[in-house]
């Protein structure tokens, strides 16, 4: 077995449960495959049974952070927003999460725009399963433990609906549905 495979053996052997093995393994070729997800999250509804709607892992890559992961039993087919907010708590239908993370202070935009929000993400649609996936390099975080630009112990929100990519401050993303702290592997 060489390295790489090793590598995605590894990840599978912890991350099988949630994610499948065959999606992380696929989107483990982004970047340096050697390199191990540092953070990850479960995320989970907001209502009070909280039941989880999927696992998100973060890697330094080149350049900056892979975010992949998936989340399921969304309505096949519909279109939802996930971002990364700036407050590490998942209370009160998720709006103890807070704004979204924004350490430099810019406008919302679509998460290629080095000049928007750092927790911005791509919006997601789900397949015919309900399984949305999600693996972007997002260049203006870090998975470093503390700093400005660390989101340890930060949250995702996922939101109901489309992220325009433009409207102030949150893209009219919608309801907050689902959450998750961003933790230590
Ligand atoms: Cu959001």
């Amino acid at each position: 077995m060489n390295k790489t495979m090793l590598a995605s053996a590894l990840l599978c052997g912890s991350a099988l449960a949630m994610t499948g093995c065959q999606t992380v393994e696929s989107q483990m070729q982004t970047g340096n495959p050697l390199n191990q997800p540092v953070l990850k999250s479960t995320i989970n509804t907001v209502t009070d049974n909280k039941s989880e709607v999927g696992q998100v892992f973060l890697r330094p890559v080149d350049g900056g952070v892979q975010v992949y992961g998936k989340l399921m039993n969304l309505q096949p087919g519909k279109t939802v927003s996930l971002h990364i907010h700036e407050t590490g708590s998942c209370g009160d239908m998720g709006k103890a999460a807070g704004g979204h993370f924004n350490p430099d202070n810019k406008p919302h935009s679509n998460p290629d725009d080095m000049n928007g929000h750092a927790g911005d993400l791509p919006n997601l649609t789900a397949n015919e399963d309900g399984v949305a996936t999600i693996n972007y390099v997002n260049k203006k975080i870090s998975v470093a433990e503390t700093g400005k630009y660390s989101v340890n112990r930060l949250a995702f929100i996922v939101h109901n609906g489309v992220d325009d990519y433009k409207s102030q401050p949150a893209g009219n993303a919608g309801d907050r549905v689902a959450c998750g702290i961003i933790e230590k592997v």
